[in-house]
């Protein structure tokens, strides 16, 4: 049998229980589809926010290890990077190097410098084909960044239905019938990073009408409804009981402004729908070159439901590095930002973003969200679907994994060799393992998952689970009886934690965590806020 393809699609910020198949409302029959004929993770991890966890999927290793530690802010000498290095390979890079044809189409956000081309950019680590956006967020309608190779591709959005979802489909599309086209007996990578459904809400008109009066009924009932879905589903049980709705957030009874309330999660659903409406569109071409039963395909998300806000101060001299907002729309009119019900989200003139209440309605049934580590920050859907590949139909695989197991289960799927030595540099050895196994439906022993972001840390190994919400303690939760971390036991295993805690520590000097105080410490002397350095 010939090599398979490998298209691993990328959601941006979405929630642990949004698509169907996960509990959720949104509609999504295509991602449904590849889950009932492949196979869903119930403990798949991401690492809590968008350039560290692509650094790790696309590496195999701990985003720390890669320079890519916060965001894409250069910090050094002291701090992170910010782009990522040389001492690692990206799949892209590997298969490339095994014969594959490969293309990025969608979100980068692994460079420091979006301005000049340069080693971090794409095109330089392992893709023959690029067309997206190097920045982390913004326009759906005029991305800022926008570039096909190394050139701005900025006036493709000049198209008065430019929609950047609809964009990055249609790439991804052409590529596959290119390949087939071009070199048929040549298996291909493709990576399709949609921005959806990070903020701002933008979504095109017919996909929000489509969700009119979809969540009237309010997040303390839906919450309700997915966790019942999700049991239903087999992917969670009584051990991951209903976390309370987050308690800074009010009762959807007592919530004022209750149409333009549902409306911020209509047009978050529209931008999930037309995801959705891609990855049918990437499959039929899949379909018709003949190629969908021998690609293992792959679907998750970077990081939980975000409750970011959009401060217009702190925006606008972020995006002055980072080019994520516009101020005018293509016809010139301004751009109103913020949340507030005088701005009704998702045409071209507003910026707007969801909100906690409803983040917390992503991330059902977990706490915390984006940024942090625990669960509802860094849980994803996670669905493999690959006919060829002997993955059990529609099974949900319980075994533990984190993003650095993709790239070990992509060279065992291709017999792809992972490089001791890459472009004369001597590369760091992966850190995860293959999860075919699991997939498959073989037994698979639970591996120690490790995570740190912004001071937030975690280890889980076995039934424990150690995390910190910085600068507070650690807390420690037995997640075979308590995934939804509603029972703190730190107090009640002190050995425990001191053990854990230790284990931490080894690893976070071995992968190179910078301390977040020496972060912190590096903008106060650049004489930026927190919040203005991290958008
Ligand atoms: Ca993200």
């Amino acid at each position: 049998m010939r090599r398979p393809n490998v298209v691993l699609i990328l959601a941006d910020d979405m929630g642990f229980s949004d698509v169907g198949c996960y509990g959720g409302e949104v509609q999504t029959p295509n991602l449904d589809r590849l889950a009932r004929g492949g196979v869903r993770c119930s403990q798949f991890y991401n690492t809590a926010r968008c350039s560290p966890s692509r650094a790790s999927l696309l590496t195999g290793l701990h985003p720390h290890q890669t320079g890519i530690g916060i965001l894409t802010n250069d910090d050094r000498p002291r701090g992170y990077a910010g782009s990522i290095g040389e001492r690692c390979v990206t799949v892209a890079e590997v298969l490339k190097a095994a014969g594959y044809a490969t293309c990025l189409a969608g979100k980068w956000h692994l460079a420091s410098d979006m301005r000049t081309p340069n080693a971090a950019w794409p095109t330089r680590r392992g893709f023959d084909r690029f067309f997206g956006t190097l920045t982390g967020c913004g326009s759906f309608f005029q991305p800022g960044t926008l570039t096909r190779g190394e050139e701005s591709a900025e006036d493709e959005a000049l198209d008065p239905d430019f929609y950047y979802t609809d964009a990055i489909t249609d790439e991804a599309s052409a590529f596959v019938r290119d390949c087939r086209a071009l070199h048929a007996d040549r298996p291909f990578f493709l990576y399709v990073a949609y921005t959806a459904p990070h903020w701002p809400l933008h979504a095109r008109d017919e996909d929000i009408a489509h969700y009119r009066g979809a969540y009237d009924a309010g997040w303390d009932v839906l919450r309700e409804r997915r966790v019942a879905r999700l049991r239903d589903e087999g992917i969670v049980d009584d051990a991951a009981p209903l976390s309370p709705r987050d308690p800074t957030q009010p009762a959807w009874d007592d919530v004022e402004h209750k149409q333009w309330q549902a409306r911020r999660m209509e047009v978050y659903a529209a931008q999930i729908h037309r995801l959705d409406k891609g990855v049918g569109r990437i499959l039929a071409a899949l379909e018709e070159s003949g190629e969908l039963a021998n690609t293992l395909v792959v679907f998750l998300s970077d990081n939980g439901a975000s409750d970011e806000v959009l401060p217009l101060v702190e925006l606008e001299r972020f995006s002055a590095r980072t080019d994520i907002l516009r101020t005018r729309t293509r016809d010139g009119d301004p751009v109103r930002i913020g949340n507030e019900p005088a701005i009704v989200p998702g045409p071209e003139d507003t910026y707007a973003s969801y909100g906690r209440a409803w983040a917390n309605l992503s991330n059902t049934p977990f706490r915390y969200y984006k940024r942090w580590v625990h669960e509802g920050g860094i849980a994803t859907p996670f669905i493999a679907h690959w006919p060829a590949g002997n993955l059990q139909q529609g099974r949900v695989v319980r075994t533990p994994f984190q993003l650095t197991d993709v790239l070990p289960t992509i060279l065992e799927a291709t017999g792809a060799t992972y490089p001791a030595r890459y472009n004369e540099r001597d590369i760091i050895s992966h850190e995860g393992r293959s999860m075919l196994p699991a997939l498959r439906g073989e037994a698979a022993a639970d591996g120690t998952l490790f995570w740190e972001h912004t001071g937030n840390a975690a280890i889980r190994r076995g039934r424990w689970k150690l995390v910190r919400d910085h600068p507070r303690p650690w807390e420690l939760y037995d997640v075979s009886r308590d995934r939804t971390e509603l029972h703190d036991v730190a107090p009640a295993h002190p050995d425990v934690v001191a053990e854990l805690a230790r284990e931490w520590q080894r690893w976070a000097d071995r992968v190179g965590v910078i301390s977040w105080e020496v972060t912190v410490d590096i903008y106060a002397a650049r004489g930026q806020s927190l919040r203005e350095a991290m958008g």
